[in-house]
């Protein structure tokens, strides 16, 4: 017995054409981006995939990757739940300047640290800034105390996790065909905790946009294998640009 579960992070979003740090900001999809989401519908579609329900943030770029998707492949009609901990990780005080005007204020080496380590946190945003999400209309249900005001790998985990665990992961146990829409951090999050990845080698994986990475699992829900659908060479391009958004110009 084996299952088989589709992550796939956001077409490129306005805000990664102009390499800011975006997090719990909300910008849509840009044309290229909306471009990769259809993309990658087709090749699914192509390769004979299909979906019984699909997973998604409360942030507009992966919903709308999340509706290209399912376009493309006529799956419209099939439920698709939002969660909060499926949004990407919160980037506190970063979020709105450019990586590389910050890898030139900073240093390189201190922007792939807020980038890329494992549990240390950016800076956070003052409880006052109104970009607090306790100040958002679409967090108001939740309870005040756990809504971020920045968020480290180790923390975004603590919430990706539980939610795969006793969510998506019931939906898969029961035979449901499982995609799940999210975000760079929020995928390595999950794919940290499927492949044990340990806490050095996770600094070292990057996701490209708008590329499907197929999951097979094994009865415990152990990978067995994965891969992104698509043209390698392009794929790998793609995970280099990400790894070196961070650059100084
Ligand atoms: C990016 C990831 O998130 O940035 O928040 O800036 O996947 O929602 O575009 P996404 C952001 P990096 O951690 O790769 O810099």
């Amino acid at each position: 017995m084996s299952y088989k579960i589709v992550l796939i992070r956001h077409g490129e979003s306005e805000w990664n054409l102009k390499n800011l740090f975006t997090g719990w900001s909300d910008p849509d999809l840009s044309e290229t981006g909306h471009k990769e989401a259809k993309l990658g519908g087709q090749l699914l579609k192509k390769d004979g995939f299909t979906f019984d329900i699909a997973y998604t943030s409360f942030l507009k770029r992966a919903i709308h990757t999340c509706n290209h998707v399912l376009e493309e492949m006529e799956l419209e009609w099939i439920p698709v739940v939002k969660n909060w901990r499926l949004n990407e990780r919160h980037y506190g005080a970063l979020q709105g300047l450019n990586k590389s005007e910050t890898a030139a204020k900073y240093g390189e080496d201190q922007v792939k640290i807020w980038r890329r380590s494992f549990d240390i946190t950016p800076p956070a945003l003052e409880a006052d800034d109104p970009r607090n999400p306790q100040k958002e209309a679409k967090y108001a249900n939740e309870d005040p105390k756990i809504l971020p005001l920045t968020e480290s790998l180790k923390i975004t985990i603590d919430r990706v996790v539980p939610y795969w665990e006793n969510v998506i992961k019931k939906d898969v146990a029961a035979g449901k065909k499982v995609l799940i829409a999210a975000h760079g951090n929020s995928l390595r999050a999950l794919v940290k905790y499927l492949d044990n990845i340990s806490d050095d080698e996770i600094t070292g994986l990057n996701i490209p946009t708008g590329v499907p990475l197929v999951y097979t699992l094994d009865d415990n829900f152990k990978p067995i294998e994965h891969h992104y659908l698509g043209d390698q060479d392009a794929i790998n391009a793609k995970i280099n640009a990400v790894k070196n958004q961070g650059a100084k110009k």
